[in-house]
């Protein structure tokens, strides 16, 4: 459950370094505690990985996610949901450029072939539930490390490739490689968006949630987020909360509706505001 995020808020808060990054807060250059090269797992068998130390946006996490899967990279129908994380990113027009959404929708090949890597992965689970020796087995792969656009993006990608593996039991998993970690605002986000993106993938399959496995590259706490993380690890976790799912989710997720996502039994510690690093 929650208690690897803890143990790896207190491992960077004792061990990480001192570095300075390319982030600013309120213009000025901000440094981190970071360490390099962490793995943690969660299981997403029974409850939902939204930690309870402090309150997490689930509405947020949801909104973004949604606004992923339908391929979008503007942040005005974020912001018409009033979820503004993405605002400090993007230009006057709301472009982000082409980050995830449309990497994950709409990979443009050299020869002017288009590719959805999601309508992929779920075209291949469904050949793999028919032939467990399918050519896809170990090809389930969502990248958004598109080079050739990385210039165009207004921030290359903090959760670059992940990879579904369905196992002989019905289960499917998800590990994520993340080249950045920002362990006190982001990755409470970035753990439950991939969670609910298995769970979304294996439910529209008729599969079963497995594990979440999230490895990080360079896992940081900015020093603007040390006393809140402090009186982070100060409290004890509760029991994660439940989310279920509408039986009738559109089978592309292209067109699932925020109603379709429930949250259930989450009460968490009071919200820990932090500033975020730009
Ligand atoms: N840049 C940095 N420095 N950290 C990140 O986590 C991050 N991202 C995305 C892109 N760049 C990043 C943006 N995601 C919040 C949460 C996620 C974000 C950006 C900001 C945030 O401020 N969360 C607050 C408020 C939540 C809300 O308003 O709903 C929080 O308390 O959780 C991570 O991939």
């Amino acid at each position: 459950g929650e208690a690897v995020y803890l143990d790896l808020l207190r491992d960077v808060l004792h061990h990480g370094r001192r570095q300075p990054t390319r982030a600013k807060v309120g213009g000025e250059f901000i440094d981190a505690l970071s360490v390099f090269g962490r793995q943690v797992r969660y299981d997403l068998s029974d409850r939902f990985p939204l930690f309870t130390t402090k309150r997490v946006s689930f509405h947020s996490v949801v909104h973004e996610l949604l606004w992923f899967l339908r391929g979008e990279t503007n942040v005005r129908s974020l912001q018409a949901a009033g979820v503004t994380i993405w605002d400090e990113w993007a230009d006057e027009a709301g472009e982000l450029g082409p980050i995830y959404g449309r990497q994950w929708r709409a990979w443009n090949g050299p020869d002017g072939r288009v590719f959805d890597q999601i309508q992929a992965i779920l075209d291949g689970l469904t050949q793999l539930r028919q032939d467990p020796r399918a050519s896809v087995g170990r090809r389930l792969i969502l990248n958004a490390w598109n080079v050739a656009d990385l210039e165009k993006m207004a921030l290359p990608p903090c959760h670059c490739l992940a990879q579904f593996h369905l196992d002989d039991a019905g289960r499917l998993s998800c590990q994520l490689y993340q080249r950045s970690a920002d362990l006190f605002l982001g990755v409470p986000f970035n753990v439950a968006s991939y969670a609910l993106l298995t769970r979304l993938i294996a439910h529209v399959q008729g599969l079963e949630p497995g594990e979440f496995i999230h490895t990080l590259g360079d896992a940081h706490i900015y020093v603007n987020h040390l006393d809140q993380v402090r009186r982070q690890l100060e409290r004890d976790p509760r029991p994660l909360p439940r989310v279920t799912l509408a039986e009738d989710l559109d089978p592309t997720l292209k067109k699932v509706r925020r109603e379709q996502i429930v949250l259930e039994g989450y009460h968490p510690h009071p919200a820990l505001p932090g500033e975020v690093a730009v």
